[in-house]
């Protein structure tokens, strides 16, 4: 079987490619391990840079998005016992975010797969690629119980940070890796938003944010140390330390409602130099990975497929392959700008555990001059809504 472009996995990155490659009448085959029910209920990130939600619409695929998501125009950075309100979009000429789940995401780009009657096959195993150098690399796969070959003019690597492709491009890679000395305890609430925007705490227990996913479901985080074990902690505990950390001396705070959902996440920063080999081309989380502080993990996914889905679609028009060539050092710009903010911001509001009373101090003075300044409020505002990106294809 042959295809032009072999997709491995069928998250954010995977399907995007696909829905893009298909309005440019590019075939695709798309492979992922897990089966549907896994993909779709897979708690992830909840904000979509004002970009993505437009590249959403641009691909047909954006219609939940704009009736169901939540546009917020202001974020809050508490600090002090005090929510200060950051106006993202009065610091951007209008540009904000959308609160719509990672899973929403995945559950309309899955139904506009199968209404483009394109394959995506599921619950696939020991995929393996190879010829990656060559004008035909392959992707070797077990489906259904048999061994399939898929014969490809390009492979697009969109496996996620654990999956093959990365490995498979070669020891011609650099690593650029960061871990952080905490992780993230998130839990998704059967609880209404108490607030109209979210809300990121620095607070002397540790990080803690705000954020929802409807008017009836919120989706809250707080600092943990990396191995924390989430056995550890009942739901009344939860809540107890959720609202030490974030309750504000004006009476703010979260409704407290039944746990759906509870898990620890570890943080860290990473990027793979370059994203391609061959024609083996990486996209999303399988060649970076962001700390959720700054929400880019799955922007960051949607513009590197729309900058690959452009090559592609360069390639197959004109036959040139100069922004194939140019793709991943194209990508690493954003990449690294969207890794310097989710850095920044995690540094600005966590709390280090090497740290002492002059870096609390210090901190304060930091977010204070964030919340007192129109020049830095606007530089988190642009960054936090995503810098500016061309989204015609
Ligand atoms: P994904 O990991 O989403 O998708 C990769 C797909 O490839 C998966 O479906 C996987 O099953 C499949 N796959 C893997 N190996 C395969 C193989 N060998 N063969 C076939 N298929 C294979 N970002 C935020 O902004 N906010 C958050 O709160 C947030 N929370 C997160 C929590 C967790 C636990 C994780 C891991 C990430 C979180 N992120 C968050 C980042 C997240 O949103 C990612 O950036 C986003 O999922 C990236 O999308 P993909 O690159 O498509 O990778
Ligand atoms: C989320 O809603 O899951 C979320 C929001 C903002 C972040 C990270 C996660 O920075």
């Amino acid at each position: 079987m042959h295809t032009q472009v072999g997709i491995i996995g069928a998250g954010p990155a995977g399907l995007l490619l696909g829905q893009l490659l298909h309005l440019k009448g590019i075939d695709s085959v798309i492979l992922e391990r897990r089966d549907h029910e896994y993909v779709i209920d897979r708690v992830r990130a909840g904000v979509l840079e004002q970009f993505t939600a437009d590249l959403m619409t641009q691909l047909g695929v954006g219609e939940r998005l704009r009736r169901e998501g939540l546009r917020h125009d202001d974020v809050y950075l508490s600090f002090g016992g005090k929510r200060h309100l950051i106006p993202l979009a009065e610091l951007t000429g209008g540009k904000g975010i959308y609160v719509y789940g990672q899973n929403e995401v995945v559950k309309d780009l899955m139904d506009a797969r199968i209404a483009t009657g394109r394959p995506l096959h599921y619950n696939v195993s020991d995929v393996s690629v190879r010829d990656i150098d060559t004008a035909n690399p392959k992707i070797r796969y077990r489906h259904n119980g048999s061994e399939q070959e898929l014969s490809c003019d390009f492979i697009a690597g969109c496996d996620g940070f654990h999956g093959i492709c990365r490995p498979a491009l070669g020891d011609s890679v650099k690593f650029y890796d960061k871990t952080y000395p905490f992780g993230w305890l998130g839990i998704l609430a059967e609880a209404a938003p108490s607030s109209d925007a979210l809300v990121y705490t620095y607070h002397e227990r540790g990080f803690a944010l705000f954020s929802m996913r409807s008017q009836k479901i919120t989706r809250l985080y707080f600092q943990v140390p990396p191995e924390e074990d989430i056995a550890n902690w009942s739901d009344d505990a939860i809540w107890e330390e959720m609202l030490k950390r974030m309750t504000t001396s004006d009476g703010w705070k979260p409704n407290v409602g039944p746990i759906l959902n509870k898990n620890v996440t570890a943080m860290r920063s990473f990027v793979a130099e370059p994203m391609n080999a061959g024609r083996l081309f990486l996209a999303g989380d399988a060649a970076h990975i962001v700390p959720p502080t700054g929400a880019k993990g799955l922007n960051l996914a949607a513009a590197d497929v729309l900058l690959l889905g452009k090559a592609l679609a360069a390639y197959y028009a004109t036959g040139k392959a100069d922004r194939l060539e140019h793709y991943s050092c194209e990508a690493l710009q954003r990449v690294w700008k969207s890794q310097r903010f989710s850095w920044w911001m995690t540094q600005t509001l966590h709390r280090f555990p090497e740290e002492n009373p002059f870096d609390d101090k210090r901190q304060l003075a930091d977010l204070d001059y964030i919340a007192g300044s129109k020049a830095a409020m606007t530089s988190l505002a642009e960054n936090y809504v995503g810098l500016p990106i061309d989204i015609t294809f």
